[in-house]
């Protein structure tokens, strides 16, 4: 009866990639429901067939595969995202060898709830999916406290948030880095709680330790190539000045682009030389990973940006430096819609 023994096999490979997705889910994505559906899951694969002592069939020692699996490089992991996706293909896989293998051997009801649980195992997917991309928003808020004019970057960020912006990055060129560890520290518990992307530019130390959701980086900064290995899981973004950067940008892989400056700006030292509107309309029309035009953004010029095929706009200046910045942002989207 070997048709038994590819069930046993497949209940075996399907639970142990449930083990390993329940566990992400608790330990990683700190995610208590995830956690409790996947294990549900688990106990289901696990009880559903009992009609027939599954052990008997066992032979794990003369299983052909096993040599192979042991000296395969293919399944090396990079990322916790790609530890993801390769447990549910197992699951996914594991629960359709039952499936079929349970229809010959003339077990349809139970069949059918091995397809049932594939299917659920396609939704549960959906909602493992580590956020590697910007949300579907317009504003992209950075902070910068030189430029507010008496506020804290705290203070910034609540009313950046009271004002919906979905998407905030911290920028500090001149303080120290335990004075930005701390403000990150408190920033991300903020932006934590109200579903809100925390990107730190420049300082990946601070960015890993504080858990942010991604990096900001320049040219000139350490290559995405490093970046990525470091924090496999961010959100990463580059700034780009020109065509060419930004397709060497999409190509190294990375999340998202930075398109400026778009006019002239004082925010900046150092100011890159940019074509502006024409590389954003290039942009716009040439990459396909999102990005974010910056650089000289004012409520006063912001429907041009739209119009040369803006879709996310960075502020610093018109932003943390208004008096009231809920109302700056009603104005701004006022211009956009
Ligand atoms: N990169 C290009 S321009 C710029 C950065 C960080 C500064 C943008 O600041 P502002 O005040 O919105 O012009
Ligand atoms: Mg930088």
């Amino acid at each position: 009866m070997k048709i038994y023994r590819l069930i046993d096999a497949n209940i075996n490979r399907v639970s142990e990639g449930l083990r390993i997705l329940e566990d992400i889910a608790r330990f990683v994505l700190e995610n208590k429901a995830l956690s409790k559906d996947i294990r549900e899951m688990r106990h289901i694969v696990r009880k559903s067939f009992t009609n027939h002592s599954l052990l008997i069939f066992r032979d794990s020692q003369n299983d052909i595969g096993l040599n192979i699996s042991q000296n395969s490089r293919l399944d090396a992991k990079k990322a916790v995202s790609d530890l993801i996706s390769a447990n549910f293909k197992r699951v996914q896989e594991g629960l359709r060898s039952i499936e079929e293998a349970l229809k010959i051997l003339g077990y349809f009801n139970e069949s059918k709830i091995y397809e049932a649980l594939r299917f659920k195992s396609y939704d549960l997917e959906k909602k493992f999916s580590i956020r590697k991309t910007l949300p579907d928003t317009d504003i992209y808020g950075i902070l910068g406290e030189e430029f507010s004019a008496g506020k804290s970057n705290i203070e910034i960020t609540k009313e950046m948030i009271k004002a919906n912006i979905k998407i905030i990055q911290y920028r500090e060129k001149n303080k120290s880095k335990c004075d930005k560890l701390k403000d990150c520290q408190a920033i991300r518990k903020i932006t934590s709680v109200n579903d809100v992307i925390f990107i730190v530019n420049d300082d990946i130390d601070i960015a890993l330790a504080v858990k942010a959701d991604g990096i900001h980086i320049g040219q000139k900064d350490m290559p995405i190539e490093i970046v990525k290995n470091i924090a496999s899981d961010m959100i990463i973004g580059l700034s780009t000045h020109n065509q060419k950067q930004a397709l060497e940008a999409v190509e190294k892989g990375a999340d998202y682009i930075g398109v400026g400056p778009i006019f002239n700006t004082s925010t900046k030292k150092n100011l890159e030389k940019c074509d502006g509107l024409s590389f954003l309309k290039w942009v716009s029309e040439n990459i396909s990973i999102p990005f974010v035009a910056i650089g000289g953004i004012k409520e006063s010029n912001i429907a041009t940006v739209k119009k040369h095929g803006g879709k996310y706009f960075a502020m610093i200046s018109e932003l943390v430096g208004s008096e009231n910045i809920v109302k700056k942002i009603n104005l701004i989207r006022k211009k956009l819609y």
